[in-house]
């Protein structure tokens, strides 16, 4: 479903609050998504450990959002935007794109535990959407 105007407002404006904490609200996710989705792990063999508050997990996190941080100020154009990390994620890293979806779920549920008086139903609907958008967007290169 597209993003309406209304959503990416909301989403810019949940971001402002939300984003310093990026790197501990990346890191929780990814590293809650290792945990509770164990298949997602097979990605990571390289890393010395997968748990949830290693070095490792905790920095990676925080890669990964401050990728979504860029991709909320490229809204209006999220399959540009993630063009060359789609390539990366189909063609090097060979991630199932079904991984995608329970990232962004892992987000979501963290941002909604870290904040829950911004998290609003409003915000959940709209940050819900983008996400599912992102992840699409990531999807867009594999063939
Ligand atoms: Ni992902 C590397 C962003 C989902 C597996 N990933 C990256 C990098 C970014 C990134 C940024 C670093 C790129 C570089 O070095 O140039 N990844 C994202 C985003 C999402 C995502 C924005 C979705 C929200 N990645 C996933 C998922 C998996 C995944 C769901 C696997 C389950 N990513 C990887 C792996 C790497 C990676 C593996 C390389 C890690 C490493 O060791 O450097």
């Amino acid at each position: 479903m597209s993003l309406t105007g209304k959503d990416k407002t909301v989403v810019r404006s949940f971001w402002k609050k939300v984003s310093s904490k990026s790197g501990d609200i990346g890191a929780e996710a990814l590293g809650r998504m290792l945990r509770v989705y164990p298949q997602t792990k097979t990605y990571f063999t390289h890393w010395d450990d997968l748990n949830p508050n290693s070095p490792q997990v905790r920095k990676h996190g925080a890669v990964i959002m401050a990728a979504v941080g860029d991709a909320i100020g490229k809204i209006d154009d999220l399959v540009g935007a993630l063009s060359t990390l789609s390539k990366l994620h189909a063609f090097k890293l060979r991630v199932d794109p079904a991984n995608f979806r329970i990232l962004a779920h892992n987000i979501i549920l963290v941002m909604a535990m870290y904040f829950p008086r911004e998290f609003t139903p409003e915000v959940h609907v709209s940050v819900d959407k983008f996400l599912q958008n992102l992840a699409l967007a990531l999807s867009e290169k594999y063939r």
